[in-house]
């Protein structure tokens, strides 16, 4: 039962859900109260922010090329943009420097002079590992390809290769001891080694750590160090447990709530399949499981 298109709409459905439910608990009294004038489509489904229009995005480059176009990818980014989705800001710049014309390599190092580290390249990178997953090699090059547009720094780019590597072991249906392994070769940050060493000791002994521990060594925020490690452990920490109840948990955690619960359901999600997922409608829904299933068709 492993790789069946039911795995494949899981994951991305499960990227969407966990944005669309996180995204009314993320940031502060602000950004909840703008969330919730905001939040809703026209017919009162919840809506998803730009972790899964991203995701979109990469799909749709992924169906039409079958790899990673980084000029294609990079005008997508820029068209799909909408304020309402609650880009970064660093994002922000950087697609408005696309959209104006400017070459992505000149406008990733605009914002910041080595590129961003903020974890939008590790949510939008589920699509990415669906279709490469079954070439190492091949998942980490087009990986970086989807990662570097928007964020260059090596520490967005390895947060994005370890999403991508967790949701090949999710698709595999076991994070045996390659996936640690393959995490430490090629996501090589210190800050990332030392993290995963924590969440692997942790998983290993079975310890149940409590809120305020997680939120100090692994981090609720929106750079990919910040975060990354996060969803990863609970992806595994809920992996037998039900989709709500993972949701539940990354809300208890607070801060980058959306994105934490986009990239632990999509590894959830990847591994259990899309029914063991709530049936909750959600902003372009069908649309979701049909990408999903097409790049289970299409994939090399
Ligand atoms: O990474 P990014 O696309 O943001 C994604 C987050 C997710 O939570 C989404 O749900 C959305 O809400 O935003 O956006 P960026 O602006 O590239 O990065 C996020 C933030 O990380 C930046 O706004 C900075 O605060 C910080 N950051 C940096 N700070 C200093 N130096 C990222 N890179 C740097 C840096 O090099
Ligand atoms: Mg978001
Ligand atoms: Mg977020």
């Amino acid at each position: 039962m492993q790789n069946t298109i039911g795995q494949y709409q899981g994951c991305l459905l499960g990227l969407a859900l966990g944005d669309a439910l996180g995204a009314p608990y993320e940031g502060g009294p602000f950004e909840r109260f703008v969330w919730r004038i905001i939040g809703k489509t026209s017919d009162g489904l919840p809506r998803w922010t730009d972790d899964t229009q991203m995701s979109i995005d990469v799909a749709e480059i992924l169906l039409k090329y079958k790899a990673i176009d980084q000029i294609e990818l990079a005008n997508k980014f820029a068209q799909s943009y909408q304020w309402s989705r609650g880009y970064g800001p660093g994002a922000v710049k950087v697609l408005n420097a696309i959209k104006a014309g400017v070459d992505w390599k000149s406008a990733s190092t605009r914002q910041f002079k080595n590129g961003s580290f903020g974890n939008g390249a590790a949510m939008r990178t589920p699509p990415v590992a669906l279709f490469f997953h079954k070439d190492i090699n091949r998942l980490l090059d087009e990986t970086r390809k989807a990662a570097e547009i928007t964020h260059a720094h090596p520490l967005a780019i390895d947060g994005a290769k370890a999403i991508s590597l967790a949701i090949s072991s999710a698709l595999k249906g076991s994070f045996d001891d390659s996936f640690w392994i393959d995490l430490n070769e090629h996501c090589s940050a210190p800050i990332f080694r030392e993290k995963f060493g924590l969440i692997k000791a942790w998983l290993h002994n079975g310890e149940l750590v409590n809120h305020q521990t997680i939120v100090k060594k692994l981090g609720n925020g929106i750079s990919a160090h910040e975060s990354v490690a996060t969803a990863i452990y609970i992806a595994m920490r809920f992996i037998n447990c039900s989709f709500e109840e993972l949701i539940k948990f990354v809300i208890s955690l607070k801060g980058d709530v959306d994105t934490i619960g986009a990239m632990a359901g999509a590894i959830w999600g990847a591994y259990n399949g899309v029914t063991n997922l709530p049936n909750i409608l959600i902003e372009q829904k069908d649309y979701i499981l049909q990408l999903a299933s097409l790049i289970h068709e299409q994939k090399p």
